[in-house]
């Protein structure tokens, strides 16, 4: 091990000691650390001042209660959530998610994962993530619009256009955002449009939002493909989840001719041999809001819903994790590349284990981490703040075609960048670096803050 490595593991060390019980942060955090050594060699100006220090402090936590008044005329009470992680770039910019399962360690790894995915963005945005662990399923509308009034209610005074600007994750989409946007435009007396992103097209949401990080990631591997003089035609895909990113993946994976076999959701997963019928999966997941194991009766023969086991048991040529982190693990890495696996990419933050990324690595399989591979959503929210700021709407093929140069250049910098440093072909590396670099300059011209 050498000196800048010490160095290294004595800042990761800190970061575990000062953030106790907190697993995903300390794994978000060792991954980029792993690939800092290389940088800080060739430039030691980015570990002075104790720069990689303050990146892996967040500027600011918030968590507050969220009391609310259930259907029954109960009184119920959740934790929110809000990490402005860095602002050195823009103001905070991430999503903010509803699952039982969140806690301020998922929500500081999250909002780090995303500094320096909204740095590969090139955009003007910063770092930041919320949430809270209510759990939506099974509540009604009513109940959803007023847990997230609630929210909002003492959210809103640490947001704004030019302070912190969230948008959706797993549990939020649209409507909630909505409800959201309603109480904070009440309370501010202003019709803000830039404060939150992922709104509905009528009040000022930018077309191709909803479908941007799906439609990202499979740019992203289509970009990844090509080197390899390789494509999407006739590819078997396997997608989890069948949220937001998963249908949107799934949707741009068959208009480039590939071919999805198999999606899930947390309660198992459905195979189909003839290609999944996605316009029945946005039936059951977009308008009915219902279960992925309906999708069998609905459909008829010829597919299967398996209650457990693993999604990534189905071969595979192409593999897109797309439901939520750590859903990938060392024995699953193995089964897809024994299946001949030629590519995997992270459409959701950090879905594939440490082991399952390093395998990835080992077997020479293109891997794509979340960092770069879901960044086409973020990207359209600041392309969607921008036709705020200047009033204006743009068409679904103007904001496509930004997104996918935008994808592009993201691949490019993540791969020149591997190249660079003596890794050719590692995009996590590639990822990190490249980053980091943009954040750390940005912190360096700024001064102790
Ligand atoms: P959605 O809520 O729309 O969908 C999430 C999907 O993942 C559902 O199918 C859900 O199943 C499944 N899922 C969620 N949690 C678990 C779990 N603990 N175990 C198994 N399955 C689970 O969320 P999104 O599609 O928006 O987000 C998916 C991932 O993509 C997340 O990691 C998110 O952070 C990331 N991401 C999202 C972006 C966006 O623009 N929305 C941008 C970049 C990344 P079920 O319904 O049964 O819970
Ligand atoms: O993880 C993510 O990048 C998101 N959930 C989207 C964040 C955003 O501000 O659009």
């Amino acid at each position: 091990m050498n000196t800048v490595d010490e160095k290294l593991q004595s800042i990761l060390a800190t970061v575990v000691h000062r953030n106790a019980g907190e697993p995903e942060f300390h794994q978000a955090a060792r991954e980029v650390l792993e690939s800092l050594g290389r940088v800080i060699a060739r430039n030691p100006e980015y570990s002075a001042d104790a720069l990689i220090e303050r990146i892996c402090e967040p500027e600011r936590q918030i968590i507050f209660r969220v009391p609310w008044i259930d259907d029954n005329n109960e009184v119920q009470i959740n934790r929110g959530f809000r990490v402005q992680f860095n602002s050195a770039l823009g103001p905070y910019k991430g999503g903010i998610r509803f699952h039982p399962s969140v806690n301020v360690g998922i929500i500081k790894f999250l909002g780090f994962e995303q500094t320096f995915k909204n740095a590969l963005t090139g955009m003007p945005i910063g770092g930041g993530k919320g949430g809270s662990d209510f759990d939506p399923k099974g509540r009604s509308d009513r109940e959803i619009m007023r847990f997230c009034q609630s929210f909002m209610i003492e959210l809103h005074r640490h947001i704004g256009e030019y302070v912190d600007v969230p948008a959706g994750d797993i549990g939020v989409g649209a409507r909630e955002i909505g409800y959201m946007f309603g109480m904070y435009k009440r309370l501010n007396n202003r019709f803000e449009a830039g404060v939150l992103t992922g709104k509905g097209l009528v009040y000022g949401g930018s077309r191709a939002r909803k479908e941007a990080t799906g439609f990202g990631t499979v740019f992203f591997v289509r970009s990844m493909l090509a080197l390899k003089g390789t494509d999407f035609d006739g590819k078997r895909c396997v997608v989890s989840g069948s949220g937001n990113v998963a249908i949107y993946a799934m949707e741009k994976v068959l208009s480039l001719g590939g071919k999805v076999i198999a999606c899930s959701d947390s309660g198992g997963y459905v195979v189909d041999e003839n290609g999944i019928d996605l316009d029945l999966i946005k039936q059951i997941k977009e308008v009915k809001r219902g279960r992925i194991s309906e999708y069998v009766a609905l459909k008829g023969d010829g597919c299967s819903y398996v209650k457990a086991g693993s999604i990534w048991d189905v071969p595979c040529d192409i593999a897109l994790p797309c439901a939520t982190q750590n859903e990938l693990h060392g024995g699953d890495a193995k089964t897809l590349i024994e299946n001949g696996v030629i590519a995997v990419a992270e459409g959701a933050n950090m879905p594939c284990t440490p082991e399952a990324v390093q395998m990835f690595k080992q077997a020479g399989t293109l891997f794509a981490p979340g960092k770069a591979a879901n960044a086409g959503g973020v990207a359209t929210s600041a392309l969607e703040m921008q036709q705020n700021a200047s009033r204006d709407s743009w068409s679904f093929a103007k904001t496509e075609s930004r997104l996918e140069e935008i994808m592009i250049n993201i691949h490019d910098a993540c791969n020149e960048t591997a190249e660079e440093y003596g890794a050719p072909g590692d995009y996590v590396l590639g990822a990190n670096i490249a980053g980091f670099v943009r954040v750390a300059e940005a912190m360096r011209a700024m001064g102790v803050i």
